[in-house]
C-alpha cells in the first residue's frame, strides 16, 4: 500500500505565502521573487511529504489563491470585464479576477461545501467558450518530478467544477452551467494529455460535489464525462476522488466508469461508504484510496479502527492506498509549533505534519502487517486513552448540568406578542429603531495597542484605558447620531469565536494553528478539546461600562454556540449537539449575568448557522434540531422585557427560514442590501412572525450609501414586514470599515429611518 494525500497547507510553515502575495500587492515583492517563494515553499511541502514516507506527492494544489479560480484560468473561463487585465499579464488578471480592481468587481466568494474555505465562483453562460491553460498544472507536476518525487497530479473534476459555477452577470438565472459539459470535457482531454507528455502516470480529478444529493439527470452526466474521460486513449490514469461526506448514488456511477482508481472518505458520517461499496461488489480491478484519516480535523487518528476498515477494503478492491479524507489544506501545518499547549494535550491534536506521519503508518501496516507498528500501536493507544479518561474530556458538574436539562429551559416564559409588548414599554423606541450589528472599527490604534500588550510593552491598565476611552467614543457617537439601541464597539475583541474561546474552560487556542479561509486570509480555529465551562463573566464588565455613559439601552453582544463549533475544530468523541449544549449553557450563564447587570438588550450572533447545514439533506433535520435548541438555551432564561436578537449573515436563508423562526429570537438582522431585501420578502413568505432587520448598508464595499437610498430599501423592506416590526440596520458588523466611510453612512442611515418614519405617521 502507498501513502498519499490530496493536497497540502499552501502558506508554509509561518504564513510566508501571505506575506509574498500580500507584499506583491502592494509592489513590494516582484514577480520573480513571488514566483521564487511559491516555488520553494511547494519544493519544501513535498521534501517533508517525502521525508516523512508518503510515496505519491500531489501536485497542482498549490494557488496563490485559490483552486477553483486556478481551474478556471486553465479552462479559460475568464470573465469579459477580467480580460483586459489578463491579457496585458497574466498574474495581475488572476489577481482582478480574486479581488477586483478600481474599475471591475471580482468574481463572487462562497464557501467550499461545509468547510470554512471559500472559493471565487466561475461565471459561465451559453456564450462560454472553454480553452486550455495547462501550464501550471504543467509546471508543477515537472518541478516535482525534477526533484525525483513520484507526483500525482489533482484537478478540480470538470462536474464539480461546473456545479459550483454560477451564471454569469447578464445570463438567465435559470442557466445551468452543467449543460456546458460537452464543451468542457476536450478542455479536460488536452489538460490529461498535456500532463501525460510531461510524465504524469497518474491524474486525481476531485469531484466532491458528487457526495451532495444530486439530480438522475447531473448523474448521467457524471456517467458521460467519466466515459469520455476513460475512454481517451492519451492520458494517465484517472484517480477520481470524493469526500467530505458519503458518495451514495454517486457510487455505482463512478464504480462503473472506465477510470483506474476511486478514493473515498472513511471518516465520520462517510463510513457509510464502507457497506454502500460492500454492496455494490467493490470496484475489482481499480486502485482505491482510503480516506481514513480526517483531513479536517485536529485529532489523532484511532489506528485500530482505521486498520480494521482498511482490512476489510482489502477485499473490495484491487489495491487499497492510505490518505487523508480530503486536502490537508483544512488543518494547520504543524502541532509541534504549539508550545502553550499541555504537552499531555498536545500528544491528542494531529495537524497536518502529525496526520502525514499516520498516514505513512498505517500504509506500512497494511503492507507489512500490525507487527510493523507495534510500538506506534502502543503509543497511539495510551494517547486514546489518555484523552478518554482525561479529566479534561469529563467534567461531572458540567455533565450532570447537561443532563438535567428540560424542555422549558429552551422556552421563553410568555409568548413572543406578550414579550414585545413588555419590550416596548421598557425600551421605549421609535418605530424603526435604528441601530448596529456590534462592532465598530477596529483602527491601527486598537490593533497596535493589543500587539503592545501581547508583546509586554504596556500593561492590563494602559490597555483597558485605550479600551475604555475607545468605548466612550463609540457610544458618543451614536448618541450624536441619532442611533436608538447602540453598542460599546467590540474594541476588545479581535476574532469573536478566540475571544471567548479563550475565557471559557475546555477550550484550547493555538499560536500558530493558522488555516486558510479565503486568498491571503487565515483564521486559527480554536479546539474544544474537553467539557465546556465558564468560569467567570466574560463581556459583562465592557458592555456595563458602555451602559454606565449612557441613557439608551446598550446591546450586549455574544457569538452562539452554532458559530463557536463552526468555526472550531470540534470534538469527534461525541456527538455535535453534546458540545452544542455544553457552549450553550455556558453561554446562557452570559446572557443571564448580563440582563443581571442590566442590560436590556442581548444579541446572540449566529453567521454560521447556514454554513454548517450538512451537504446531504436526510441529515438536515437533525443537524437544525440541535442548532435551534442550543441556540435557545442560551437565549430563553431571561425575562419577557429582555429583547433576545441575533444576527446572521454569509449567506442565502431561504432553506433556513423555518429553523430561523425556531430559534424564537425577538429581532434578528441579515445581511440584505446587495440582494436588494430579498430576504424580507423570504421572511414574510415563511410567515416570519417577529422582528426583523434587513441590512440596509452593505458593509463589504467602502461605498456611502446616500440616504435616499437607504431610505428606498426601507420601503421595500415595509412591503414584506409591518413597519411596527421592521429595524433599521447595517449589514453586518463595521469592524472592516473605516471611520469616515462608517460615520456618513450611519448619518445616512438615521437620517433615513427619520424620513421614512414621517412617512408612516402622516399617512
Ligand atoms: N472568525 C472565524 N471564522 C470565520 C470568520 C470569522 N470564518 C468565516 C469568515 N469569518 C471568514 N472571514 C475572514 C475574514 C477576515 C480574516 C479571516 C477570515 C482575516 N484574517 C487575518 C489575516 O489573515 O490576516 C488574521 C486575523 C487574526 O489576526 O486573527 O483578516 O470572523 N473564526
Ligand atoms: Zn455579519
Amino acid at each position: 500500500a502507498r501513502a498519499t494525500v490530496y493536497g497540502y497547507p499552501r502558506q508554509g510553515p509561518d504564513r510566508e505565502l501571505k506575506k509574498a502575495v500580500e507584499g506583491y500587492w502592494k509592489g513590494r515583492v516582484t514577480a520573480d521573487a513571488l514566483r521564487a517563494t511559491a516555488a520553494g515553499l511547494r519544493r519544501s511541502s513535498w521534501k517533508r511529504l517525502a521525508d516523512a514516507g508518503v510515496h505519491e506527492v500531489p501536485t497542482g494544489d498549490f494557488s496563490y489563491y485559490d483552486h477553483v479560480l486556478d481551474t478556471s484560468v486553465m479552462v479559460g473561463a475568464v470573465p469579459q470585464r477580467h480580460r483586459a487585465a489578463a491579457g496585458s499579464d497574466p498574474l495581475d488578471g488572476y489577481f482582478a479576477m480574486a479581488r477586483g480592481t478600481q474599475d471591475v468587481a471580482p468574481l463572487e466568494m462562497t464557501k467550499w461545501f461545509d468547510t470554512n474555505y471559500h472559493y471565487l465562483v466561475p461565471e459561465l453562460g451559453p456564450d462560454t467558450v472553454f480553452t486550455t491553460d495547462s501550464t501550471k498544472q504543467v509546471t508543477e507536476l515537472t518541478e516535482a518530478l525534477a526533484l525525483g518525487h513520484t507526483a500525482r497530479p489533482v484537478l478540480v473534476g470538470p462536474v464539480t467544477y461546473l456545479l459550483l459555477a454560477k451564471p454569469a452577470p447578464g445570463v438567465a438565472a435559470g442557466f445551468e452551467p452543467l449543460t456546458l459539459l460537452d464543451r468542457l470535457l476536450p478542455v479536460y482531454a488536452e489538460v490529461l494529455a498535456d500532463l501525460r507528455a510531461a510524465g504524469a502516470e497518474w491524474v486525481q480529478l476531485d469531484e466532491p460535489a458528487l457526495v451532495q444529493d444530486r439530480t438522475p439527470g447531473e448523474l448521467d452526466a457524471t456517467a458521460r464525462a467519466y466515459r469520455e474521460l476513460g475512454g481517451l486513449t492519451d492520458r494517465p490514469r484517472l484517480l477520481v476522488a470524493s469526500y467530505f461526506d458519503r458518495l451514495g448514488e454517486a457510487l455505482p456511477v463512478l464504480a462503473n466508469a472506465p477510470v483506474e482508481g476511486l478514493a473515498m472518505d472513511f471518516t465520520g458520517a462517510a463510513a457509510a461508504n464502507l457497506h454502500a461499496l460492500a454492496s455494490v461488489g467493490g470496484i475489482p480491478g481499480k486502485r482505491l484510496v482510503a480516506g481514513v484519516v480526517n483531513g479536517r480535523n485536529i485529532w489523532i487518528n484511532d489506528y485500530e479502527k482505521s486498520l480494521a476498515t482498511l482490512g476489510t477494503l482489502l477485499g473490495l478492491a484491487d489495491r487499497v492506498d492510505v490518505s487523508a479524507s480530503c486536502s490537508l489544506l483544512h488543518v494547520p501545518v504543524d502541532a509541534a509549533a504549539e508550545r502553550d499547549i499541555d504537552p499531555q494535550i498536545l500528544r491528542w491534536l494531529a495537524f497536518a505534519t502529525q496526520k502525514t506521519a499516520e498516514i505513512v503508518t498505517l500504509a506500512r501496516a497494511l503492507t507489512r502487517g500490525t507487527a510493523a507498528i507495534t510500538a506506534e500501536l502502543a503509543v497511539n493507544r495510551a494517547d486514546l486513552a489518555s484523552r478518554a479518561n482525561s479529566p479534561i474530556t469529563r467534567d461531572p458538574a458540567v455533565r450532570a448540568r447537561a443532563a438535567a436539562v428540560t424542555g422549558s429551559d429552551g422556552r421563553r416564559s410568555l409568548p413572543y406578542e406578550e414579550r414585545a409588548a413588555a419590550q416596548r414599554a421598557r425600551l421605549g423606541l421609535p418605530l424603526l429603531p435604528t441601530t448596529t450589528i456590534g462592532s465598530f472599527p477596529q483602527t491601527t490604534e486598537l490593533r497596535t495597542a493589543r500587539a503592545d500588550l501581547r508583546r509586554g510593552r504596556i500593561g492590563t491598565a494602559g490597555y483597558e484605558e485605550r479600551i475604555r476611552a475607545e468605548i466612550g467614543e463609540v457610544i458618543a457617537f451614536q448618541e450624536r447620531t441619532g442611533i436608538d439601541v447602540l453598542v460599546h464597539g467590540e474594541p476588545e475583541r479581535n476574532d469573536m469565536v478566540q475571544y471567548f474561546a479563550e475565557q471559557l474552560t475546555g477550550y484550547l487556542a493555538t499560536r500558530h494553528g493558522w488555516v486558510q479561509s479565503y486568498g491571503t486570509r487565515y483564521v486559527r480555529p480554536p479546539v474544544l478539546a474537553g467539557d465546556i465551562s465558564r468560569p467567570g463573566p466574560m463581556t459583562v464588565r465592557w458592555t456595563s461600562y458602555a451602559q454606565s455613559l449612557t441613557d439608551r439601552p446598550v446591546k450586549g453582544m455574544l457569538t452562539g454556540p452554532v458559530t463557536m463549533l463552526a468555526w472550531s475544530f470540534v470534538r469527534d468523541d461525541q456527538p455535535l449537539g453534546v458540545t452544542a449544549r455544553q457552549v450553550a449553557l455556558a453561554l446562557r450563564d452570559e446572557v443571564d449575568d448580563l440582563e443581571a447587570g442590566g442590560t436590556s438588550v442581548i444579541q446572540v450572533d449566529e453567521p454560521a448557522l447556514r454554513e454548517t447545514l450538512p451537504l446531504r439533506a436526510e441529515d438536515r433535520s437533525a443537524y437544525l434540531k440541535w442548532a435551534t435548541e442550543s441556540f435557545r438555551l442560551t437565549t430563553c432564561g431571561v425575562r419577557a422585557e429582555t429583547q433576545i436578537h441575533t444576527h446572521m449573515c454569509y449567506a442565502e436563508f431561504g432553506d433556513i427560514v423555518q429553523a430561523i423562526i425556531d430559534l424564537d429570537a425577538d429581532v434578528i438582522s441579515l445581511e440584505a442590501a446587495r440582494s436588494h431585501m430579498q430576504v424580507a420578502r423570504e421572511l414574510a413568505s415563511h410567515g416570519y412572525p417577529r422582528e426583523a432587520g434587513p441590512g440596509v448598508y452593505d458593509i463589504h464595499s467602502p461605498r456611502v450609501p446616500d440616504a435616499d437610498e437607504v431610505a428606498a430599501l426601507l420601503r421595500l423592506g415595509l412591503e414584506a414586514i409591518p413597519a411596527a416590526r421592521l429595524w433599521v440596520n447595517p449589514d453586518c458588523g463595521l469592524k472592516t470599515r473605516g471611520w469616515p466611510e462608517t460615520r456618513t453612512s450611519l448619518e445616512n442611515l438615521v437620517a433615513a429611518a427619520r424620513t421614512v418614519r414621517g412617512e408612516l405617521t402622516t399617512s
